[in-house]
């Protein structure tokens, strides 16, 4: 049988520049070599009881021991069973202890240009009035509160009171309408909603006070809500339901205990959208998603004590949860949050709190990466860059020449790139290089993280031989995997663990080349049958990007009565470049001498912007409807800017 026949993947896209760790990074690196890599990683395999009972013990602080390591009834699993800690003590409190209770904790910079540094100890003190607050209104443990605020401090308080006091807190990013914050807020039945009069983005005010009100309309469980000044534009205010939140911290004391919570306590709640139906509620838990935040902060990102470290990702999205609070706190690093747009006032914002901070590691998103491509290198060439020591990626497959990019014009050549590849659900990294250790490949994620045990499966569930592309899946539970979705159990099993029996099924698909490096080869529901062959719409993409011309490019299927389906491209151009018949004839043949015959496009677009969520992830199922003629169905509340396809839609008439 062909591989295409049993669920396979055909791949194509060749890669073989490979960059060892430097040596100056791998001198100091915690793991250092590839052989000391596989050495943990078999060992957190074979004995994975041995290795998250002694990364439990390490990393946390615990107010009672476990008693069990895992239950594990499939597709439920319970980790660190009967034990007792509490994650705000985890990335405060503890550090008020040691030398770093005047440690900067978190560097603040408005878009405006204001900046504010918490201290641990500032923190410690903020995040105790602030619980103190939520206590007064009424707030106790258990109780969902959500959470719609712009990137600044008081974000992180709030998340981080939460956690205090035992409210599972449910982030809805700033950028979300007040429909989308209704649905959220109605599915998670939370009767405190903490937000601020407004938010900047590219100069303006987003006008979140407004929205709430719009939403609460729709959403009557909310019966209190908080509003920080931000912005200081007039905002309506209903008595006995709204309260500054200037006004009930100043009453409060900043003595306030952490709720010492079982292990397997719901910590937070965070939606995610699938292609179909509504948002998903992902629930995490408190210690096994703790863990992972930390253990894999640490060692991906080969944290040292006097690191500056930014991800520039927002709290609303699960980076921000473990790669901006959880794990960077829990560790006593310096974390950079970023209140605004990565291109103002100018293109070269991003850079300038680079160099204004002396950041040492950098965590982003493709999306931004082809973003400042299109720009043009003279903005990051203005800046000095040097203290950059790292970088890193998620959330979609990074296109090789991308990569390239960020390697020699903002890495200056000297940084490794984590390329780490893992999910909402996942809760922390699960696939990505180890910075001192893992030769990196352009566009490839690399290898597993300890106690990680990834498998690429046919329909059958059965494993692909090596360099053949299938459905990635987990063969082992891990602490911070998800729990549940919120309220639909039977959901939960149906979208993660009805395709492989005992597996958890991520939805992407992915391939090994004969390293065991994984390729991700992007969700699997891109994946376009071209004559019987299945190809990977990134791979397609990636071909394209590597022309001069492009910028970005989304690859969809559409029906076609003798293939299939058809490739068809939606292009867009680096600046100043012009759309002409001539240039897709060149894009055409370009992507047949990078790939072959098979994925000759049947059809090039041009358009000024692709349709993506807010966090950056390119929507093809709109655009496959766009492809085929089709009204969208589904779930569009994620798409960051609705007029993309209207304007697509027009094009096509
Ligand atoms: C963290 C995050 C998850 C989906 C995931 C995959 C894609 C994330 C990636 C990547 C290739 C990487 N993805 N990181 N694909 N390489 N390094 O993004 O979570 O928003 O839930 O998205 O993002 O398709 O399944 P989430």
């Amino acid at each position: 049988m062909s591989d295409e026949q049993q669920g396979g993947i055909t791949t194509v896209l060749k890669e073989d520049r490979s960059f060892p760790p430097p040596q100056e990074f791998q001198t100091r690196a915690s793991v250092k070599s590839m052989e000391e890599y596989e050495q943990l990683w078999q060992k957190s395999i074979d004995d994975s009881e041995t290795f998250w009972t002694e990364q439990a013990e390490t990393l946390l602080d615990w107010d009672q021991r476990w008693e069990t390591l895992l239950e594990w009834n499939a597709p439920f699993a319970k980790w660190f069973v009967g034990g007792k800690l509490n994650a705000c003590h985890n990335c405060v409190d503890r550090h008020l202890l040691t030398w770093r209770k005047n440690k900067a904790a978190i560097v603040w910079e408005g878009e405006p240009g204001d900046s504010r540094v918490l201290t641990f100890s500032d923190l410690h003190r903020e995040v105790c009035k602030f619980s103190n607050a939520l206590k007064s209104i009424g707030v106790t443990k258990g109780q969902r509160v959500t959470i719609y605020m712009p990137m600044i401090p008081e974000l992180a308080i709030a998340v981080l009171a939460c956690a205090r006091i035992g409210a599972p807190h449910s982030v809805v990013f700033g950028g979300f309408s007040s429909e989308a914050l209704a649905d959220r807020n109605n599915d998670a039945e939370a009767s405190v909603m903490i937000t601020a009069d407004g938010g900047w983005r590219r100069g303006k005010i987003i006008p979140l006070k407004d929205n709430v009100d719009e939403c609460l309309t729709k959403s009557p469980t909310v019966k209190n809500v908080i509003v920080y000044k931000r912005t200081g534009q007039e905002i309506s205010m209903e008595s006995g339901r709204d309260h500054w939140w200037h006004e009930l911290v100043e009453e409060q004391s900043a003595d306030c205990p952490a709720e010492p919570m079982d292990s397997e306590d719901p910590l937070f709640l965070l939606y995610t959208s699938g292609s179909t139906g509504k948002p998903k509620g992902i629930l995490h838990t408190t210690a096994g998603y703790l863990l992972g935040a930390t253990l894999t902060t640490r060692y991906i990102f080969d944290l040292k004590e006097e690191d500056t470290y930014w991800c520039t990702a927002d709290v609303g999205w699960i980076t921000g949860h473990s790669y901006i609070v959880y794990g960077p706190l829990s560790n006593g690093a310096t974390t950079v949050m970023y209140e605004g747009a990565p291109n103002w006032p100018d293109a070269g914002r991003f850079w300038d709190v680079i160099e204004k901070y002396r950041v040492n590691i950098l965590y982003t998103a493709p999306t931004a990466i082809r973003a400042f491509i299109k720009s043009g290198d003279q903005w990051p060439k203005k800046h000095d860059l040097t203290s950059l020591r790292l970088l890193g990626t998620v959330g979609e497959p990074i296109n090789p020449e991308a990569w390239m990019w960020y390697h020699e014009v903002i890495g200056g050549g000297r940084c490794p790139i984590v390329d780490t590849w893992w999910q909402t659900e996942t809760g922390s990294i699960m696939i990505s290089p180890l910075p001192g250790a893992t030769p990196t490949v352009p566009g490839c994620a690399t290898r597993p993280f300890f106690g990680i045990q990834p498998q690429i499966v046919d329909k059958e569930g059965k494993e692909v031989t090596q360099g053949r592309g299938g459905f990635l899946v987990m063969a082992k539970p891990w602490p911070s995997m998800l729990r549940n979705i919120w309220g639909d159990e039977e959901r939960f099993k149906q979208t993660y663990w009805s395709q492989v029996a005992g597996k958890y099924f991520t939805g992407d698909g992915a391939r090994r080349d004969e390293k065991g490096y994984f390729w991700i080869l992007g969700r699997v529901d891109d994946v376009i049958n071209v004559s019987g062959h299945r190809l990977s719409t990134m791979e397609v993409e990636s071909a394209l990007v590597s022309h001069d011309d492009v910028a970005e490019a989304a690859v969809v299927g559409r029906p076609h009565e003798v293939k299939g389906e058809a490739i068809t491209c939606f292009v867009t151009l680096e600046e100043g470049k012009q759309p002409s018949p001539e240039l897709k004839t060149e894009l055409s043949k370009h992507v047949v001498d990078q790939i072959g015959a098979l994925a000759r496009p049947e059809e090039i677009r041009f358009t000024d912007s692709l349709p993506k969520t807010r966090s950056g992830k390119i929507m093809r199922r709109l655009l496959r409807d766009v492809a085929a003629g089709r009204e969208s169905q589904g779930d569009t509340s994620t798409l960051e800017d609705f007029t993309v396809l209207a304007q697509l839609r027009d094009g096509d008439e």
